[in-house]
């Protein structure tokens, strides 16, 4: 097992990794930039370093930075958390380089699947069910017509290379693909570039259901579950609960297996998140995050499985603490992102936390990084805290949210937890009944578009 570990990663996710750290025996490195010099990272790891100024480009992403804080604090291994350097695999291959362990997949495996086309290629050739459309690239309008034709619109162009809905297109017939295929492919190369492009039938009401995979890298793998994270906002996820309300047992068992497998086959190691659409009671996979996400709280709270533990262990070699059959669900879990952000507009609202106050009792987590007389500075995420509750059932869940969102204090600057109890009072929240679309359309009924 490590002695040391660096967190190249700040906020409530350097939090995560350093108490994982903690329990495990093992020390823990934090690095910051000079704007977070009173972070709470800083405050909570065995050691911290500067990296530097404050633009993320400079400290969080400084390659060269990170690897010479290794060698200065004799830290053996990096957790990545999420965001930053978490699914890029050249720093991958540079951090193996210098004798050091990456905790996470292999640089390799963050290849394959952060290009989308080979992603789905690979995962259609291990049995995971796609969505139907092109045998890989297109490479000129005309050949997407030819697939337009063949699938029938609405069909979607997206760039290879893209993440968070840039460079997607939606072409609603014929006359439509000429633009949409050229601004997917515009957006592929001056967002990421790359103009390569691919075309799926486009489904009009999906949800979006995820399957948290885990491997050891020699050939076992496990799967926990689903989350259902339909709930989201210009392609950033608000409100994410396991299990997904529409999710059947035996949809559980017949989907994790799939992936299980799929991820055993490829000796993938760690921690992974395999995305699908679903509708009519039908998977179709989409893309597979190779990271620890922000949202693997509920799948902990309902399986009671420590995944950054797992995540360390794996890393050094060891086997994973538990077998596909020891992991059975235990009521259901939410969270519900914070952010400082002004509403409607969701504009970041960075300053200084006159007040903060956690909620607590039984069933509730609170990942944050705050703390009275914080100021959050401007140049990062606006993610100051998930809020994570459990109950025995789905209407627990949510009444025990309800509870601590009461309890929560956080004074100085504006947040989306007002939005929260909004939608507490919604029937569709607590029926379960909605898609990716309904929290937009609720937004846009509200506050109309802004
Ligand atoms: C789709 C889709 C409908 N049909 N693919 C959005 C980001 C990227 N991860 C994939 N995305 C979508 N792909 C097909 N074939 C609809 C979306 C989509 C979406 C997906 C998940 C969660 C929210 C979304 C919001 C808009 C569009």
């Amino acid at each position: 097992m490590f002695d040391k570990i660096l967190i190249a990663n700040r906020g409530e996710i350097a939090l995560r990794v350093i108490r994982a750290c903690r329990e495990m025996g093992i020390q823990s490195v934090a690095v910051h930039s000079t704007a977070d010099a009173d972070a709470m990272h800083v405050r909570m790891a065995d050691e911290a370093i500067c990296i530097g100024p404050p633009s993320s480009t400079e400290s969080y992403l400084n390659v060269a930075s990170i690897i010479a804080a290794c060698e200065v604090t004799g830290a053996q291994a990096i957790h990545p958390g999420y965001g930053f350097l978490s699914e890029n695999a050249n720093f991958v291959q540079i951090v193996e380089d210098h004798d050091l362990t990456f905790i996470g997949p292999t640089a390799e495996h963050i290849r394959v699947m952060g290009d989308k086309i080979t992603a789905k290629d690979t995962m259609k050739a291990l049995g995971v069910p796609c969505v139907p459309g092109s045998a890989g690239g297109v490479p000129d309008l005309e050949s997407a017509l030819k697939i337009g034709e063949e699938f029938g619109y609405p069909v979607i162009i997206k760039a290879t290379a893209g993440g968070g809905g840039k460079g997607m297109k939606v072409a609603t017939s014929a006359e439509d693909m000429k633009s949409a295929f050229q601004t997917a492919r515009a957006e592929g190369k001056s967002n990421f570039g790359n103009d390569e492009v691919y075309i799926e039938k486009y489904l009009t009401t999906p949800r979006h259901i995820e399957i948290q995979v885990f491997g050891d890298g020699k050939g076992n793998a496990v799967h926990l579950g689903e989350r259902d994270c339909s709930l989201q906002r210009r392609h950033q996820k608000v409100f994410e609960e396991a299990p997904g309300p529409s999710i059947t047992p035996e949809e559980r068992a017949n989907i994790g297996k799939i992936c299980a497998d799929a991820v055993a086959n490829i000796n993938y190691i760690g921690a992974g998140t395999i995305e699908f659409l679903y509708e009519n009671g039908e998977f179709y996979f989409i893309e597979m995050n190779t990271r620890l996400q922000v949202e693997h709280p509920v799948t902990e709270a309902i399986f009671g499985v420590d995944l950054v533990r797992e995540q360390i262990r794996v890393a050094a070699g060891l086997p994973m603490s538990f077998t596909q059959d020891d992991l059975q669900i235990n009521g259901h879990a939410i969270e519900v992102r914070i952010n400082a952000e002004r509403l409607p507009n969701f504009s970041p609202c960075p300053g200084r936390i006159s007040q903060y106050h956690a909620p607590g009792g039984l069933g509730v987590r609170m990942d944050s990084a705050l703390y009275d007389g914080y100021s959050i500075p401007p140049f990062y995420d606006s993610l100051i805290g998930k809020l994570i509750v459990q109950g025995r059932d789905r209407p627990e869940a949510l009444a025990r949210l309800n509870r601590a969102l009461g309890e929560l204090i956080v004074d100085g600057v504006d947040t989306t937890i007002p939005l929260f109890h909004d939608l507490l009072a919604e029937e569709a929240i607590h029926t379960g009944d909605y898609n990716i679309h309904w929290l937009e359309k609720w937004l846009d009924a509200r506050f109309g578009s802004i």
